[in-house]
């Protein structure tokens, strides 16, 4: 049922790395319809949940619309010159290394490049990192060890062809949602197996031949026991490895030991899952491995993704379709940021810092100082701010105060940088609260440029609308900027256009087939087609002739071993898991605005399982603190047994503009793998208290002052305002007071259960309303929600907190195109005997649209007592 459209702006995605195409109809000033791009070779007409509801994030709410300098309102010529002074004061008093810019996978690849130029080229320092050293780095870092360039070397395409799919680290069910469904098609199809490697039972789990819930941190173990295996049982390549790779001495002799029973021990797996891993690994040689977070964000992350390589190249599952390690993107233009070099260890277009490759660069930018050295990654650059030694800071479109390990260190710098200017599309995040100087920069529905997805389509982001406010596209600023330091011609860009040209250019120059990564065919790019282009992919298909982008062309076996990592510490005897929810993007300052997205999971939950919780005292739905030597914030418990003992998984989006608890940006260690400098956010050592508090309750307002008074509140957005889940001690009025506008007011109290009801109407319409209880239950959420801005609702009823005649509780959303409950699809499965996901769709139109829900719907059959079968583990 998926509506593909062709005729409107033909754009990509804001979101993630799978780069769907959409074509973005425009309804009004600021409205407009989305829908898939039927001819977008990345999605063909699909779209996640997060695509189909880009709408609902694109008014101007929130929006930063004009250039701020100290909290006042500037025009742009002064935000401009203000900088550039505040920039070449600094370089020229303490030199070049003092200043650093903090650059994002979201920028499109023409403002990365600006950027990358100015820093590198022109200010001659690499102190310019990108929030992708969170991300991606070790795959970096792994790819290169490997192959001697950053190259993906797989396609999407190959899902279509390969008979083994293996997902390690990776919840592509809720973070590459058309990914997920294009590897489900193939299964449909083909018969594909799919394993998932994960300590976590995920959505991604749902339709899996096997589940390996590894103990954290074991990959290496793992993948180490089945190189070890594939030599046992004889599908070694080894043509492939004499004409194609080299074997450093001592390899195969390291792996020795790593027999099933151990690998099986090390992993904390059982052998039988272990075994049955190992055979399909063998019987099935187009083989898939794709990978993210599990594996990148770990200290040992690039031996992770080395591991991952390592199996591939011996048994010669690389360079051929439906063969390869797939390091799968996160940002809509992670992959644009690592071809122009954004990062503070590539110079510029897949090109380090030899000198050789500084000479190319220096003389293509004829530019004055070319930075000699790679410069401080993202960690290291916040310390050094914090210490002093980097005194002006330029971060663009990334929010490092919630998303950086130890956001207490890095609050800390932000606070005691000299300078920091912020670019930004809205106007408050936690980050721009640093500022000295605020750039309102252009939003996804109104810039302009290039992306590259995770299969290296390089696809073109179109306006939809005119820029709002006075926000300017980042590649501008960036060159206003550069220009008012005095390097008026290599920063004289009339367009996007001019820059892509350049960049393009200089992926060829001197190149002569030594990278892959080479856009001459673009080089020329006239502005028509430029506007015109189609999604073009670079690359081919990577290695298909066996020869790698090293000296002498052969790819590199790296030897890796397992360690034991601290998951625990005397204090901290659980270990810390987090990651993404299906329907909300990092730190939320866009998908945060949808109410439809905000349904599917309304509160930052610590899972946890049974087992603990019963050994902690935590009792579904309870509050807990989860503490880490980092710092500590509360969560709703919540409790699964999909969790392994021991662990606790939060979710990373909240933030201090949404909340005072669920904060897991404060908890991960500062820790980071040595070769990629990318932090070990996956697991960290932690301790999970039940928190107690005297009252608990909720709010729902069409409008909220900035700080809500309670020791727990967390807010997501709602049709027409908010809901914010509450609990605190002491009198429960203080916060009705604090938060509930002035109007009619209608209340209610019960001294003896502790209950307090306030419901707030202004000319008959229901404006706020706070519940609140100390020992007692809450009325639901939904039908309250429902009444905001409505006459509808009775006094009696608001202060009952249901309606007169409820209607069934439809249960927790599932299905956000169509609102459709848990209960609804529970009960639905029972009264009418129904045994697929399409059968459910036939009855209730769920999982429909744009199939996001699909894994949760068969994960509610595969629960029901009827039609239940359990996942394999
Ligand atoms: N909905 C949504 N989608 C997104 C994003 C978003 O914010 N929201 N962000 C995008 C970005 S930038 C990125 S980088 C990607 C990330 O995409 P993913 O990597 O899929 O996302 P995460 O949820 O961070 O982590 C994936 C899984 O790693 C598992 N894991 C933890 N420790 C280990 C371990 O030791 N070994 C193994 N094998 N697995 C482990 C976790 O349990 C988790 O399920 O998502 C992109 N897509
Ligand atoms: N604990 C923990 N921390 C993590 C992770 C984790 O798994 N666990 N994952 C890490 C990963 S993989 C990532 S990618 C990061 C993401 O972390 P961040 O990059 O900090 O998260 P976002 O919320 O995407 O921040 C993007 C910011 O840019 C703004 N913006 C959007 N578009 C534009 C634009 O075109 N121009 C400008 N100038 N601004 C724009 C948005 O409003 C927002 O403020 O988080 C990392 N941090
Ligand atoms: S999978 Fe979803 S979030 Fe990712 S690009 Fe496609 S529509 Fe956007
Ligand atoms: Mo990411």
């Amino acid at each position: 049922m998926i509506e593909a459209a062709t005729d409107g702006v033909r754009t990509t995605c804001a979101y993630c790395g799978v780069g769907c195409g959409i074509v973005a109809t425009r309804q009004g000033d600021r409205a407009a319809r989305i829908q898939g791009d039927a001819a977008h070779p990345a999605n063909h007409g699909r779209l996640c949940s997060k695509g189909t509801h880009l709408g609902e994030t694109i008014g101007l709410e929130g929006r930063l619309l004009h250039p701020e300098i100290g909290g006042k309102r500037a025009s742009w010529n002064k935000a401009i010159a203000h900088v550039a002074r505040k920039f070449a004061d600094t370089i020229a008093e303490h030199g070049p290394d003092s200043v650093a810019f903090y650059v994002s996978g979201q920028l499109l690849t023409e403002d990365y490049y600006v950027a990358n130029k100015l820093m590198k080229g022109f200010i001659g320092s690499a102190n310019i990192d990108t929030n992708s050293r969170l991300c991606m780095s070790s795959a970096v870092a792994g790819h290169i060890r490997a192959f001697g360039e950053d190259v993906v070397p797989a396609s999407y395409e190959d899902f279509d062809v390969a008979q083994l799919i293996v997902l390690v680290g990776s919840n592509t069910a809720w973070c590459h949602p058309v990914v997920y469904q294009r590897i489900m098609a193939a299964r449909a199809a083909n018969g594909t197996k799919i394993v998932v490697i994960d300590p976590r039972r995920t959505e991604t789990c749902q339709d899996a031949d096997l589940h390996l819930p590894l103990k954290p941190g074991s990959d290496v173990a793992l993948m180490n026991g089945l190189l070890a295996h594939c030599r046992a049982a004889g599908i070694v390549d080894e043509a492939f490895l004499s004409a194609s790779v080299s074997t450093p001495e001592g390899f195969w002799d390291a792996l020795e030991g790593c027999t099933p029973e151990a690998t099986a021990e090390a992993c904390d797996l059982p052998l039988e899952s272990l075994r049955a891993f190992f055979d399909l690994f063998a019987a099935n040689p187009r083989t898939i491995t794709l990978f993210s977070q599990g594996i990148n964000q770990s200290i040992r992350g690039t031996d992770q993704v080395n591991a991952i390589i390592n199996v591939h190249l011996a048994t010669g599952r690389i360079g051929k379709p439906g063969a390869a390690p797939f390091s799968i993107t996160g940002q809509p233009n992670a992959m644009g940021g690592r071809e122009v070099g954004g990062l503070a260890s590539t110079l510029a277009s897949h090109m380090d810092f030899a000198p050789e490759n500084r000479d190319t660069v220096k003389r293509f930018w004829s530019s004055p100082a070319i930075s000699p050295k790679p410069g401080l990654k993202a960690v290291d650059l916040f310390r050094s701010i914090r210490e002093g030694r980097v005194k002006a800071l330029w971060v663009m479109a990334t929010n490092p105060a919630v998303s950086l390990p130890d956001a207490g260190l890095v609050r800390d710098a932000l606070a005691t940088c000299p300078f920091v200017a912020v670019s930004d599309c809205i106007a408050d995040t936690d980050t721009t609260r640093f500022a000295h100087v605020k750039l309102p920069a252009t939003g996804w529905s109104e810039k302009d440029g290039t992306v590259t997805n995770s299969d290296r389509w390089i696809s073109r982001q179109r306006a939809i609308f005119p820029p709002a406010g006075e926000a300017r596209h980042d590649w501008w600023i960036i060159a206003q900027v550069a220009q008012a330091m005095g390097w008026r011609d290599a920063f004289a860009y009339d367009s996007a256009a001019d820059v892509y040209r350049e960049h393009a250019r200089l992926s060829a120059y001197e190149n002569h087939g030594k990278r892959l990564f080479d856009l001459s065919h673009h080089a020329a790019i006239t502005n028509a087609a430029y506007d015109a282009m189609e999604p073009a992919r670079w690359g081919g298909a990577p290695f298909a002739d066996g020869r790698f982008s090293t000296p002498d062309r052969k790819a590199r076996l790296v030897p890796v071993t397992q360690i034991a990592l601290q998951n625990t510490l005397p204090h901290y005897p659980m270990t810390l898991n987090n990651g993404r929810y299906r329907d909300q993007w990092h730190t939320m300052t866009r998908t945060g605005l949808s109410p439809r997205l905000s349904q599917h999971l309304r509160e930052p939950m610590a899972e946890i399982h049974p087992m603990d919780a019963r050994a902690l005292g935590i009792a579904d739905g309870d509050l807990v603190t989860v503490s880490t030597p980092s710092g500590s914030s509360v969560f709703r418990a919540t409790l699964s047994d999909g969790q392994r003992r021991g662990e606790v998984f939060t979710p990373i989006h909240w933030t201090d503009r949404q909340s005072t608890g669920g904060r897991t940006g404060l908890l991960p260690r500062p820790l980071v793998d040595p070769h990629s400098g990318q932090p070990g956010f996956k697991n960290t050592p932690a301790r999970v208290e039940k928190f107690a508090p005297e009252w608990r309750g909720f709010v729902i307002a069409s409008a909220l002052p900035d700080a809500i008074p309670a020791a727990y509140a967390t807010r997501v957005r709602v049709q027409q305002g908010w809901l914010v889940e509450v609990a605190g001690d002491g009198d429960p009025a203080a916060l009705a007071k604090a938060l509930l506008p002035r109007g009619e007011r209608i209340e209610s109290m019960d001294a003896a259960r502790g209950t307090l009801r306030v419901a707030v109407l202004d000319q008959g319409k229901l404006r706020a309303a706070l519940y609140v209880t100390r020992s007692g239950g809450l009325p639901p959420r939904e039908w309250l929600v429902a009444q905001l801005s409505l006459f509808e609702a009775s006094t009696m009823e608001l202060l009952a907190g249901r309606p007169a005649s409820p209607a069934p509780d439809r249960g927790p959303i599932v299905c956000v195109c169509f609102d459709v409950g848990m209960n609804t699809i529970i009960e639905a499965i029972a009264s009418q005997s129904l045994v697929t996901v399409e059968q459910i769709g036939a009855a209730l139109n769920a999982g429909t649209n744009c199939g996001s829900c699909r894994p949760a719907i068969a994960r509610l059959l595969a629960d029901s007592p009827a039609t239940g079968e359990p996942v394999p583990a």
